[in-house]
């Protein structure tokens, strides 16, 4: 058979219903195994940017694997954007990319390139993928191919890369006769009882414990197991940013996103706990501040990672266990069967504290002028998202607000790039999900400036009416720069105010035959999200919003996690701690 039209069998057997593309003279054969399939499709992108990342949106929202397919040389370079937050937040993909004949490499010559469009792609990835093939030849494919899903989805996962040249995808294959590997993927550890029941002591000692949720929970698939161990252990929960949608925002245990835009009330409780649980979560310092020895200085930690390498890296624990969540929880759990660990109230004081962190830091709070207030926007939008609502969420000002007021619930999910922060990322993330969850509808929030990077893809949107609701929150500048220029350049806007400008939006939205409003007003907010979410066709709102609009509270270079801007006042600040406050604001 044609190699070709084994690879899509191939994939599609693994689960994969679509590939996201763009094509290309050096895709010709791969593309045209397509032609009246029904198990497997593709979706025409409008750039490779945007199709890397649909794959990682389809992946994110499904747990799948997510593909996409782009030709050599600069269908392959644009995708270098979604191979990378594929690999910074660990998410399995499979990114194909047509290669010129391999009698038309260049190889060791000293020539820049040989074949049109030659690039080598393999060697550009390779910092930023998990792995990257070039295959040679045809009866490797099998091998490559089932190596290639198995390194995606196994141990941390993450992106790699094949390269088919096209005399390679042409080939005539006998699969029944090629050279297969078998990988045997990393059996999960079992952990260590004795540790275990050190960190059960930890906890039974421990008078404010907390657990930190992060991207890990979600990739090793345990939210429910967290729940149960949170619930069973009546211990409070942050997340990072990227461990968001982990838990359930409306159960009382929840206490908010940690970090540099965290809930005030998040970082406090993590600034003040004697114990911490960091699960799945690498502890950077855009979570613990730029100086990691201020972070929860009184706390004991137990850090939870499948990636050995992440531990003891930013933040030195006092117990580690190289293991996937779910293993480490299923393990606590087994343990705690005897009832050891009945809360008793004994955490009653620690939770009416941080219930006090809530209602004096709260995540927004009712506008005092008619202009739209983001996060009094993120809380109103909360009471109209559809309770299994996927939002991808794209990168700036826009991400924070989000992150810090929208409250996730049911089975709704936070779709959003935390290694990779690339603007642009969320409509064709938006896609992606779209097609792994045809049934739910996918909400993109967006700035003006991350939108114009891919609003091209519009067309996708519009040509598959696929259910998805964008909401542009437009500043009419590159917000979170602007806010950085704010505070430590002096006002100076070059490049993010000066210079920069966007379109009627509305009027571009509707050329690519989507419906278009705009608001200006927080009466305006209510009615308008009613309608947007009214039926599953695509929409579009702008809703415009000061310039000098800020992410508040943000905590500054070398402050502790506690002291975020707008800075209380000392004594206030005091009040709030139970270990001791460092001796000047921000210095050690
Ligand atoms: C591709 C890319 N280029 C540049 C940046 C740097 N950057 C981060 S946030 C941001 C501003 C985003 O502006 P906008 O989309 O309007 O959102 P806002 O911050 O105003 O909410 C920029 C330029 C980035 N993250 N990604």
């Amino acid at each position: 058979m044609k190699l070709s039209d084994y690879v899509l069998d191939v994939l599609a057997q693994a689960g994969v219903t679509h590939v996201f593309e763009v094509c290309g003279g050096s895709l010709a054969h791969l593309l045209d195994s397509f032609y009246g399939r029904k198990d497997i499709s593709t979706v025409s992108m409008h750039h490779e940017m945007a199709a890397s990342i649909a794959a990682e949106g389809y992946a994110r929202a499904s747990g799948r694997l997510g593909v996409a397919m782009a030709t050599s040389g600069p269908g392959a370079t644009n995708m270098i954007t979604g191979i990378g937050s594929c690999f910074f937040d660990s998410i399995p993909c499979l990114f194909i990319t047509g290669q010129v004949n391999t009698y038309e490499f260049k190889f060791d010559r000293p020539v820049r390139q040989k074949g049109f469009q030659e690039t080598d792609i393999v060697s550009i990835v390779k910092p930023i993928a998990k792995d990257a093939f070039l295959v040679e030849e045809a009866d490797k494919i099998k091998q490559l191919l089932c190596q290639a899903i198995q390194i995606a989805g196994s141990d941390r996962p993450g992106p790699v890369l094949l390269d088919i040249p096209l005399n390679i995808q042409r080939a005539d294959i006998e699969p029944g006769t090629l050279r297969y590997c078998t990988i045997n993927p990393l059996q999960p550890k079992s952990p260590d009882e004795k540790a275990l029941n050190e960190v059960l002591e930890m906890i039974r000692s421990s008078s404010r414990p907390v657990i930190l949720a992060g991207g890990g929970v979600r990739i090793s698939n345990s939210q429910d197991l967290l729940l149960k161990f949170a619930q069973m252990t009546g211990i409070p929960l942050v997340t990072s940013l990227m461990g968001l949608d982990s838990f359930p925002h409306d159960d009382p245990l929840f206490a908010g996103m940690i970090g540099t835009y965290g809930n005030r009330y998040a970082n406090l409780t993590v600034a003040n706990s004697d114990l911490i649980l960091a699960l799945g979560t690498r502890l950077d310092t855009r979570q613990t501040g730029t100086k990691p020895e201020t972070f929860a200085r009184g706390a004991k930690i137990v850090h939870v990672d499948i990636d050995p390498h992440e531990l003891n890296s930013n933040i030195k624990a006092h117990c580690l266990f190289n293991l996937d969540i779910g293993s480490f929880l299923l393990g606590m759990m087994k343990l705690m069967k005897s009832g050891i660990l009945a809360d008793g109230g004994r955490l009653m004081p620690w939770k009416k504290m941080i219930m006090s962190y809530k209602t004096r830091y709260p995540s927004f709070r009712m506008p005092k002028s008619d202009a739209i207030d983001p996060n009094y926007f993120m809380h109103i939008l909360s009471e109209f998202l559809p309770d299994d609502a996927l939002v991808c969420v794209d990168v700036g000002q826009i991400q924070m607000w989000s992150a810090q007021t929208l409250d996730i619930h049911g089975t709704q999910r936070f779709l959003t790039q935390g290694g990779m922060a690339s603007m642009g990322s969320a409509l064709p993330m938006a896609i992606g999900a779209s097609f792994a969850k045809p049934d739910k509808v996918i909400v993109v929030i967006t700035g003006d400036g991350g939108f114009q990077l891919n609003i091209q893809e519009l067309q996708t949107v519009y040509h598959h009416n696929l259910p998805v609701k964008i909401i542009l929150i437009n500043n009419r500048c590159y917000g979170m720069v602007r806010q950085f220029q704010e505070q430590y350049f002096d006002g100076r806007y070059q490049s993010t105010v000066i210079g920069y400008s966007n379109p009627d939006f509305r009027d571009v939205v509707s050329a690519y035959k989507i419906p278009a409003a705009r608001i200006t007003r927080n009466d305006e907010i209510s009615d308008t999200l009613a309608k947007l979410f009214d039926d599953r066709n695509p929409a579009f709102l702008e809703a415009s919003i000061n310039t000098d609009c800020k992410v508040m509270p943000k905590l500054s270079v070398n402050m502790p996690l506690e002291d975020q801007e707008p800075h209380l006042h000392r004594d206030e600040l005091r009040s709030n701690m139970f270990i001791e406050l460092l001796p000047v604001p921000g210095g050690l």
